[in-house]
């Protein structure tokens, strides 16, 4: 179990409780805030620049569900622990664990003996997180307080938004070096946000981006002292919560559409469907049906 003082030096605990069954994590930590209202879901492996591994994955899925099945939770906070008691360093996240790569995905342990089951073996499932935090109806912060690298370049590139740390903010797209590549969020829909040309910089050369540099290129939001970016994080949040709970749904989901095709299209429309529900119109067509008449439109003009 992690306590609050020792989640991250970054840590407020008097901003924060334990997230419901936070207390199982190993690999990341899971808090919200004492209204109830923001959600902040941490890696918490520092000392290898808090790379996922299967069980991260697992664990970090679990914990993002949680915040979107709340409805007090309006925004959610993504960031990393540290500094690394090995060396002092930062990390947002470093991508997938090398050192238990297989030929065909992550493996949940060095020999995976802990698997029994095959179909478990071998996992890519990051890509579920990058769709959970793509689809869910409520804003999500990439909290940068050190690296982004390879697969955590691309968690930054999905979320919302991103705020970096001044001093330790860096960003690199490493994947090209290991032999990996993130075809879809982490870099299609990177370029749209930067432009082809940046992009393409960032994957094909995989240099290293200083926050403000990364900020110049339009990958990063803010650029905050290292010592007030949860501060700084949380005060976004709370910005974003004075807001229409169903006008930044909308807003979300209408940012996504033109890029996620009939995917897109189907979340849009699903929340335009429950909008309809809400009116007398709607409410005519099912009273109609459950009564076994015609429905009676004459009340409902043709909008122009
Ligand atoms: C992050 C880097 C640049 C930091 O460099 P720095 O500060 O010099 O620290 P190091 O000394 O290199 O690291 C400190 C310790 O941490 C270990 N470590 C760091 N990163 C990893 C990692 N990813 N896996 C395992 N260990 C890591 C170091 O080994 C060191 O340990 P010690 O002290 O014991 O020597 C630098 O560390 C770096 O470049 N890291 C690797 C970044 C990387 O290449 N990540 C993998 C990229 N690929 C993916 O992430 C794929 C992810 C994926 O699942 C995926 C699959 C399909 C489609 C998309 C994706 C996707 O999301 O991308």
């Amino acid at each position: 179990m992690v306590t609050s003082s020792a989640v991250s030096e970054l840590f407020d605990p008097s901003e924060w409780v334990p997230a419901p069954g936070a207390d199982g994590y190993t690999d990341i930590t899971s808090h919200v805030s004492r209204d109830g209202r923001i959600a902040r879901v941490a890696f918490n492996r520092p000392e290898v620049r808090n790379a996922f591994r299967p069980h991260t994955v697992d664990e970090l899925y679990r914990a993002l569900e949680a915040a979107r099945t709340d409805p007090r939770i309006g925004c959610v906070l993504l960031t990393g622990n540290g500094p690394s008691p090995k060396d002092g360093g930062w990390a947002f996240c470093s991508g997938g664990d090398q050192r238990i790569r297989g030929r065909d995905g992550y493996k949940y342990s060095d020999d995976d003996s802990s698997v029994t089951d095959p179909a478990r073996a071998g996992r890519l499932h990051i890509l579920e997180v990058q769709r959970l935090i793509r689809f869910m109806p409520k804003v999500v912060i990439a909290v940068v307080p050190g690296w982004a690298a390879g697969g955590g370049h691309s968690l930054h590139a999905v979320c919302d938004l991103t705020i970096a740390s001044r001093e330790h903010g860096k960003f690199k797209q490493t994947d090209a070096d290991v032999g990996s590549f993130d075809a879809g969020y982490g870099s299609a829909y990177y370029a749209k946000q930067i432009g082809q040309k940046f992009a393409r910089e960032v994957f094909f050369l995989a240099e290293e981006y200083s926050a403000q540099r990364a900020y110049e290129m339009g990958a990063v939001n803010r650029v905050v002292p290292h010592e007030q970016l949860e501060a700084e994080a949380l005060k976004m949040a709370r910005t974003i919560l004075t807001k229409s709970p169903t006008a930044i749904r909308m807003l979300k989901y209408a940012f996504n559409a033109t890029d996620d095709g009939m995917v897109g299209l189907q979340m849009f429309a699903g929340e335009t469907t429950r909008l309809a529900y809400g009116t007398d119109e709607a409410v005519e067509g099912r009273d109609a049906f459950l009564e076994k008449r015609d429905p009676d439109w004459s009340a409902f003009p043709y909008h122009f």
